[in-house]
């Protein structure tokens, strides 16, 4: 494939925008090469400067579960431009579709929308400590919330990509109050609550993990949480940013059946458009600003054509619940196409999945936490993989961080040329 267009384009981008992006992990740097612009996306597929096509799993990192340029969604989103794009006063879609999430999610009764994930995450984190009175948060180790200061403490994705998951112009201050735990391991969650009896406000977690590679929770895990939580007056936030909407129409909490004191989204539940929400029952919710004295704003918090999209995206899934099962069944298909490529070529790897959500570790021991992840990550495979599925017009996530996430537009065909692109770029594996 030729990349002069990308190419050209990023030495431009370079000079106005530090690294050449807005985000990091889109910059190649972890796995070498220049970054690939890309022009348009339609379905399955995405179509870079250079009009090479691509078919892709990073679905713009988990909202595109239907596809790209969906095409209810462009058009909701065309009919609430031509209406104004903004009014900073409260409008009708914001209660639709609130009312719809709601119904959608079990245990929640009210929800806030801001325009991000980091803002949801960052808010649930103040809310919680607003309620309980308490200042630490527990955190696990490779899990990411977003880039505000609580949760650059051995944070997954970019911010482990590069090197800096202790991010600095993080005080020392904040970071004291980020108490770190070890994914999968309820005894060591235990100890850390122990040591700070009486102190800790809320524990965070991404129910099933998206940056650091998709790890799910081990048997009994989510639960072991939820009565630690409950035994001492923590509350149990679930970042659903990744898997809210996603895994099924309620998330983790309905797939795992495990409910959280406060949950956040983002990613889906805008439809692609910048959207992230915090939703809690009324006795927590009703702590915030105006009805309570935890402070949250934001100007274009609920703005129309991000709350457009994202309630007819709500409304397609929750019209058309088979697609989570359409999703499970590609997923699984793929997993096994690749399973049965790496041993084939008796590449060393481990897979984990769970609905839509995939990734492959180049480790021959099961990944369950950071330490594992990174110890698979370190061996450079991934990057090797990466660069061979490109070759072979599939586009992953550029770091062995990361999860791939599927959309329902992937036809099985599509599945089986990427197994085929796996088993081209597997030869190039030790
Ligand atoms: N941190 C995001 C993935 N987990 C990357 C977002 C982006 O670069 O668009």
């Amino acid at each position: 494939m030729i990349y002069k267009r990308s190419s050209a384009l990023f030495i431009e981008a370079q000079k106005v925008l530090p690294g050449g992006v807005n985000s990091p992990v889109r910059a190649f740097k972890a796995v070498g090469g220049d970054p690939i612009f890309a022009a348009e996306a339609k379905g399955a597929y995405v179509y870079d400067a250079d009009g090479n096509k691509f078919i892709e799993y990073i679905n713009s990192w988990g909202p595109m579960i239907l596809g790209h340029a969906y095409q209810p969604v462009v058009n909701a989103v065309i009919d609430a431009a031509k209406k104004g794009t903004s009014f900073g006063m409260p409008t009708e879609i914001e209660t639709e579709i609130a009312q719809l999430a709601i119904s959608m999610v079990p245990n929640v009764d009210k929800i806030r929308f801001v325009n991000s994930g980091t803002e949801a995450c960052m808010s649930a984190v103040r809310l919680a400590r607003g309620f309980t009175g308490r200042e630490k948060i527990i955190k696990f180790s490779g899990c990411y919330h977003g880039h505000s200061d609580s949760f650059l403490i051995q944070a997954g994705s970019g911010a482990v990509t590069f090197g800096s998951p202790n991010s600095p112009g993080v005080t020392r201050g904040t970071a004291k109050d980020t108490l770190l735990a070890t994914f999968n391991d309820l005894e060591n969650v235990k100890e850390v609550v122990s040591q700070n009896s009486g102190e800790i406000a809320c524990i965070i977690l991404e129910p099933v993990a998206g940056n650091m590679g998709c790890i799910p929770p081990a048997e009994g895990f989510l639960e072991g949480l939820r009565a630690l939580c409950d035994s001492h007056g923590i509350l149990l936030v679930f970042d659903e940013v990744m898997t809210g909407f996603r895994l099924t129409a309620g998330g983790v909490q309905q797939s795992r059946n495990c409910k959280a004191d406060i949950v956040t989204y983002g990613k889906v539940i805008g439809g692609g458009l910048p959207v992230g929400a915090f939703a809690a029952r009324d006795e927590i919710m009703d702590h915030l600003a105006p009805l309570g004295a935890v402070y949250q704003a934001g100007t274009l918090s609920g703005n129309p054509l991000a709350m457009a999209a994202g309630f007819s995206l709500l409304k397609a899934l929750n019209e058309n619940p088979s697609v989570y099962d359409s999703l499970a069944k590609k997923t699984a298909y793929l997993h096994k196409g690749l399973s049965e490529v790496m041993h084939r070529h008796s590449v060393a790897h481990t897979i984990n999945r769970e609905g839509s959500m995939i990734s492959i570790h180049f480790s021959e021991i099961p990944v369950t936490d950071f330490n594992t992840a990174t110890n698979a990550a370190k061996n450079g495979q991934f990057n090797i993989f990466f660069h061979g599925m490109l070759r072979e017009g599939i586009y992953l996530a550029p770091s062995a961080y990361e999860t791939w996430f599927l959309c329902d537009a992937l036809s099985y065909d599509d599945l089986d040329k990427t197994i085929a692109a796996a088993d081209s770029a597997a030869k190039l594996l030790k």
